[in-house]
């Protein structure tokens, strides 16, 4: 492997793509790469390890599963994944069979997407959003906690395009993004303060007239219900409590109800905290309310994953989920405490690097070096969660074996090949799954097991599935129907009526104080800042942090740094309840007052005591699907003597 690029055969991709994978040889033939099963020989933590085959390994990896599930029962296991950057091959799959056949218990996968996931599919059911392509046609582009120029960068030149010829910029963000200082109006919202504000849209849309009646008589329902609850929210309560001016949010709601095609790109930054569910609801309701759907550009675009594949692995899979419990992947520190008949003996981690990425570190690295927890990694090199287990197991990259995936926002679908030889032992998560599954007696006749038989199976499955093969053949397939499709005209929601239920009761329920209750900033004296742990363009999640040199920063707005004696490149701790960071500080006019910036994806080793933003993040969860909220940490911050 030399070089990686953009397919130019993409219209999206078209021939460029991101910093950050154009780094994936460094990756894979770097000396951190991991090239044989390793078992630890000194205590966990202490990075001695002796190497050994792979049957060596799988034996004694086997022999503990078996062994806990004979004493303690299946669900005394619990597989630990997250897969974001996985296809239909490496997640799920033959660990899901594995797992199933085992009892073990189920994991529930709330890093990123949940409380947007749970909040879209109540309101809209599964329907595509706005392809990303066709933001060329919209007036207005909204980016509500996004970043695309770290995040998505092939929207960065739609949006190029869309403003070129006319379209205006509205962004929704704490910080000063690169779009957020082009756009025509940013409004710096408070974290965790969206839901105000977008109540506040709503309740001036119906209030001034702007609200599109038929739109909502003939596609709505939970109008009234919605206004009663939006109309809780004035302007100027809403900016108060956003820490905006009133007068700009006033011209955004002016801006908004004037253009068509409005488009709103909504991002994950909003979900991340307490009120993050009804807040990424009450934002997908504005196209209803405006009735900014129906136009090629018009209404909002989330992942496209709801681009409706009519694809599910469960085919393949050969083994229905088991009736046991779930443990929601957010409170793992707190379910290796806690959790007991029985209690957690086995976490069994693959595309997962959970010590940096899941929150309140400091109390799962402490549980996790626990000797009486038996823990598995199996990843591609040596993570700060390798550096914790009993047994690694080197694991091939996207390159190295075959995936069928989808776009993150693109509605396309491809059918990756393996295009590099594995580097040293490494296998494929289907190759290591299905050894396990032969030793462990789990396998059964007619089992789909080679990624041939599990790809033809899955595509079988779907009724769509000739038409796939026949389009992946020539490189990538569209989604049955197209990938251009219009919302409300050539798709609608797939909701019980049909309709858009604007105050679904499902959500209503879960929420804890009801859906689009607001629930107070959570700032005390004690910790006043808000702390948030946004992407960077260079580093996205913590794959290929080993790579990295720089050290963590701190990013400070120059009144709260100037509050405290802090300069640029001061050492400083960061801390609350959870834990403490040690670390250089950046003083940048990018982030507002009352808010501060320790990017995601770091390593232990980039700060001065091992710690990073996770240590500041509670293993609280959302009002919605059990969410992580990973912004709703609030600190303090001083300079270290
Ligand atoms: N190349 C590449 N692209 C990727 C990925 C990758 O691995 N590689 N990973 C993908 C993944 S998994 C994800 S989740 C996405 C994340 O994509 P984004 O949603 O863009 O990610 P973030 O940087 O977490 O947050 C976006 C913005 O939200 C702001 N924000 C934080 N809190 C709030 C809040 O309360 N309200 C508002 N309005 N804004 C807030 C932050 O300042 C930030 O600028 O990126 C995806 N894109
Ligand atoms: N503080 C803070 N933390 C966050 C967030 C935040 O905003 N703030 N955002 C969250 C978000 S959006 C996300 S998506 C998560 C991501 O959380 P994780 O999924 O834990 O993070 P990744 O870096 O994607 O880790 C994937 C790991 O899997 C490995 N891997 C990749 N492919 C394979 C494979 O085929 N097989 C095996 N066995 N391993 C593989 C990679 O080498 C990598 O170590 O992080 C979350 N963590
Ligand atoms: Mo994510």
């Amino acid at each position: 492997m030399v070089e990686v690029t953009g397919d130019r055969r993409g219209p999206i991709t078209d021939g460029f793509i991101c910093g950050k994978v154009r780094k994936i040889a460094e990756h894979m033939y770097g000396e951190d790469r991991l090239t044989t099963p390793l078992v630890r020989t000194g205590p966990k933590g202490s990075g001695r390890w002796s190497a050994v085959s792979w049957d060596e390994a799988l034996d004694h990896v086997a022999g503990r599963l078996a062994a806990i599930r004979g004493r303690a029962g299946g669900e005394a296991i619990l597989p630990y994944h997250y897969g974001g950057s996985n296809g239909w091959l490496t997640e799920g799959a033959l660990a899901s069979r594995l797992f199933r056949r085992l009892g073990a218990s189920n994991l529930e996968r709330t890093f990123c997407a949940a409380a947007t996931t749970a909040a879209q599919r109540g309101l809209y059911g599964v329907m595509p959003g706005v392809p990303l392509e066709d933001y060329v046609h919209a007036r207005l582009i909204v980016l509500w906690g996004v970043n695309p120029s770290a995040t998505g960068i092939h929207l960065v030149p739609v949006i190029e395009r869309a403003r070129a010829a006319g379209a205006k910029l509205v962004v929704v963000d704490p910080r000063a993004t690169p779009l957020a200082r082009r756009a025509d109006l940013h409004l710096a919202v408070r974290p965790g303060a969206d839901l105000p504000v977008a109540l506040a849209v709503i309740a001036a849309l119906f209030a001034r007239g702007h609200a599109d009646r038929r739109f909502l008589d003939a596609h709505a329902t939970g109008v009234d219900a919605l206004g009663v609850r939006a109309a809780r929210w004035s302007i100027d309560d809403a900016a108060r409590e956003a820490g905006i001016d009133a007068h700009l949010l006033d011209r955004f709601i002016e801006l908004y109800a004037a253009a068509s095609p409005a488009v709103i790109r909504p991002g994950w930054g909003m979900e991340r905290n307490r009120n993050g569910g009804s807040a990424i609801a009450a934002v997908l309701a504005l196209p209803a309310i405006a009735g900014k759907f129906g136009v090629r550009g018009g209404g909002y675009t989330m992942s496209n994953g709801d681009a409706r594949w009519t694809i599910t692995a469960e085919t393949a899979i050969g083994e229905p989920a088991p009736p046991t419990r779930t443990i929601n992947m957010s409170q793992i520190s707190r379910a290796l405490a806690t959790v007991r008949d029985p209690r957690i003996e086995c976490l069994f981690v693959y595309n997962c690097n959970p010590v940096v990425t899941a929150p309140d570190q400091r109390a799962l690295v402490e549980q996790l070096a626990r000797d009486d927890l038996f823990v598995v990694v199996h990843d591609q090199v040596m993570t700060d969660t390798a550096q914790l287990a009993d047994v690694v197991l080197p694991a091939t990259t996207f390159l190295e074996h075959r995936d069928l995936r989808r776009g993150y926002g693109t509605m396309r679908l491809i059918d990756a090949p393996a295009v590099a030889a594995p580097v040293g032992q490494s296998r494929s998560n289907n190759q290591l799954f299905g050894a396990l599954l032969d030793r462990l007696g789990l396998t059964r006749a007619g089992d789909a097991t080679s990624d041939d038989d599990l790809v033809a199976a899955t595509l079988a499955a779907s009724p769509h599935g000739a038409e796939l093969r026949a389009q992946l053949a020539h490189g990538f397939a569209a989604p049955p129907g197209g990938p251009n499709r219009i919302p409300f005209v050539d798709v609608f929601p797939d909701t019980s009526d049909g309709k858009i239920q604007l105050v679904p009761e499902a959500l209503d329920r879960a929420a804890p104080d009801g859906l689009y209750t607001y629930r107070p900033d959570p700032r005390s004296e004690a910790y006043p800042l808000a702390l948030i742990s946004p992407a960077l363009a260079t580093q996205i999640s913590s794959t290929f942090g080993q790579l990295r040199k720089a050290p963590g920063q701190l990013e400070l707005s120059p009144g709260d740094a100037a509050a405290r004696g802090i300069h640029t490149g001061d050492p400083v701790r960061i801390w609350n309840d959870h834990g403490e960071v040690e670390c250089l500080a950046k003083v940048t006019s990018e982030v507002r007052d009352g808010v501060c910036v320790l990017a995601k994806g770091l390593w232990r080793r980039h700060t001065r005591n091992g710690y990073t933003a996770n240590a500041l993040v509670p293993p609280a969860v959302a009002d919605l699907g059990g969410q992580a909220t990973y912004n709703d940490a609030r600190v303090q911050v001083a300079r270290r003597p």
